[in-house]
């Protein structure tokens, strides 16, 4: 007993000096400053966005403007933990091959002196752009700021500065100081700006409406635009339209018939992203969402795996909405400051509305097209029970593989139980190893040789008396045989009817991440991942199945992809 005391307060001791919770970051004073003299490069990606080095978190203000996309994030300039908040700058012509600029905004005046927090651009009717973003004065007072391009006729708006009569928005009206926070990008109704700023009140989640004529002084509106009771913080919220009948983008301003809305919230608590479909009640100025939508836990993700404080915009060139999210590593904090690095940026993906209504599609940006190389095909192969067959022929620790499953029968699909709900919890229990009806099948990426580390994406179909229930599994329990890191069973329900009896998937496999689209964008799962053997050139890609049913591989490409260039 004695033993088991000692050792919780190790464990309370470990997380009170070394991961002190601020705000909704853990805080490490001893490796904020401390500059990386090697970067490792072992797991490090290929094609996803990062810097040379240090951490990054949140994706903030994307935008593209006179013909260049901007990416700006949260960015400690010093080290490789969160702390010394800036915004970094970074910009391209693609989306994919990205040059890094000097961060555009650093603490220097009283109200941002403790970081430069998340925030937004709005690009203003004269073709300005705008950025807002949080402000967090030396006792933690969360106001928004805004800052504007020094120089409008330097093409990469490298400086950016803050004008005198900062701060905008101060948190007033028995709002919660300390947790006021992430102004979202603004759109224009009826004469005025509108903009949200997430906070919380007694555990009850809010995004505050804050209503300007001219950009500079704004008043808060009487009632928030969307709450929700026992959901937490909410940071880094999003509001957008979203076409009813096609898959273009709208700008956040469109207000024409249509449409729905989207809110994504970024729940503190859960460190996932959520979000509902909705409507834009415009004579109340508040936001309702739809019944089969629910706000918080139970809700609609983004994403089923390590994807954080996204933030999505309009891309007026090819009319798209693009959604940006925060990959975090899952290895520990020592890791990140031997490997200079810690976090990446999610491939830029386009959102749209799926036809069936209750749900967002999501899909990476065409553009990543240009990185792929060499291409091995499959097509019509047999997977029995207990097969696997390995994809040869591309760099498989490198590489994009989009395939199509087919499943003759359905006869021996499993019975769901209704008490299944938690799907993450369902994919523990049924891994990709235990046997079932139709699934186990999919993919065995990052694979070592003699599969002693593997990330299994896979399908598992269950049935209850009116649909087939199809689960998506991101499986990382396998992925390292190095012990102690986080190696979740990440997984989603994909809502499918299954009548054509074809099943799609889509991994872009990048060195220490899979990023998962499974049924055509439906269902969406990151991981990060650590393997020691399935490494460069060591690493494997099978495709298998473990279910009773036989499945055929229909169509499968896989591609070795090049690496982007990169900051
Ligand atoms: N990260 C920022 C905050 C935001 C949080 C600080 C979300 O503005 O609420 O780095 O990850």
């Amino acid at each position: 007993m004695a033993i088991w005391n000692l050792l919780w307060l190790y464990i309370l001791i470990l997380y009170v000096n070394n991961g002190r919770m601020e705000a909704s970051h853990k805080v490490y004073p001893q490796f904020q400053s401390l500059s990386a003299v090697n970067i490792r490069q072992l797991h490090h990606t290929a094609f996803h966005f990062q810097p040379p080095k240090n951490w990054i978190n949140d994706p903030n203000g994307p935008m593209y403007y006179n013909g260049i996309y901007h990416i700006f994030y949260q960015y400690n300039p010093k080290g490789a933990v969160w702390g010394n908040i800036v915004w970094g700058h970074s910009i391209s012509k693609d989306l994919i091959n990205w040059k890094e600029l000097e961060p555009a905004i650093c603490p220097s005046k009283h109200f941002d002196i403790d970081g430069a927090w998340s925030g937004s651009t709005t690009i203003l009717p004269s073709n300005k752009p705008i950025i807002l973003y949080t402000g967090v004065d030396s006792n933690g007072i969360q106001t928004q700021n805004y800052a504007v391009p020094a120089n409008l006729s330097d093409p990469y708006l490298r400086k950016w500065i803050k004008p005198g009569n900062n701060p905008l928005i101060d948190p007033e009206n028995g709002v919660n100081a300390t947790a006021f926070r992430d102004p979202s990008t603004a759109w224009w109704l009826n004469g005025r700006w509108r903009v949200l700023v997430g906070s919380e009140r007694n555990s009850r989640g809010i995004a505050y409406l804050y209503r300007s004529r001219d950009f500079i002084h704004w008043t808060k509106a009487k009632h928030p635009f969307h709450s929700a009771p026992n959901t937490g913080m909410w940071e880094c919220p999003d509001f957008y339209p979203v076409s009813l009948s096609s898959k273009e983008g709208l700008d956040p301003s469109y207000m024409g018939k249509h449409v729905k809305h989207v809110l994504k919230v970024s729940l503190d608590d859960a460190r996932y992203d959520y979000y509902t479909l909705g409507t834009y009640l415009t004579n109340d100025d508040k936001y309702v969402p739809d019944n089969a939508s629910v706000d918080g836990w139970a809700g609609l993700r983004y994403d089923y795996g390590n994807f954080y404080a996204s933030k999505t915009f309009f891309d007026p060139a090819k009319r798209r909405r693009i959604l940006w999210g925060w990959v975090n590593e899952s290895d520990f904090t020592q890791d990140d400051v031997k490997k200079g690095w810690a976090g990446i940026q999610a491939i830029p993906r386009i959102v749209w509305l799926d036809t069936n209504q209750r749900q967002l599609k999501q899909w990476p940006v065409e553009e990543l097209n240009t990185l792929r190389g060499e291409i091995v095909k499959m097509s019509h192969q047999k997977l029995k029970k207990g097969h696997h067959i390995e994809i040869q022929g591309i760099t498989a620790a490198q590489a994009d593989i989009d395939v199509t499953f087919y499943i003759p029968s359905l006869d021996k699909t499993e019975e769901f139980n209704p008490s299944w709900e938690d799907a993450q919890r369902l994919c523990a229990n049924k891994g990709s190893k235990v046997e079932g009806g139709v699934g186990p099948f999919g993919l065995l990426t990052l694979a070592s040789k003699n599969l002693e580390e593997y990330t299994a994406v896979f399908f598992r179909v269950f049935k209850t008396s009116k649909k087939h229930v199809v689960l998506l599994c991101s499986d990382a329990r396998s992925s390292s045989l190095e012990d102690g890191i986080y190696k979740p069973s990440f997984a989603g329900f994909v809502d499918v009817d299954l009548a054509d009896k074809k099943l799609s998937l889509r991994s872009l496999i990048d060195h220490s991440v899979v990023e998962s689209f499974g049924g055509g964008g439906k269902t969406c799962i990151t991981s990060r991942v650590y393997p020691t053997l399935a490494v460069l050139d060591n690493a494997h890609l099978y495709a298998f199945n473990n279910g009773d049913e036989t499945i055929i591989v229909k169509n499968l490409n896989a591609w070795s992809m090049n690496k982007a260039k990169m900051n």
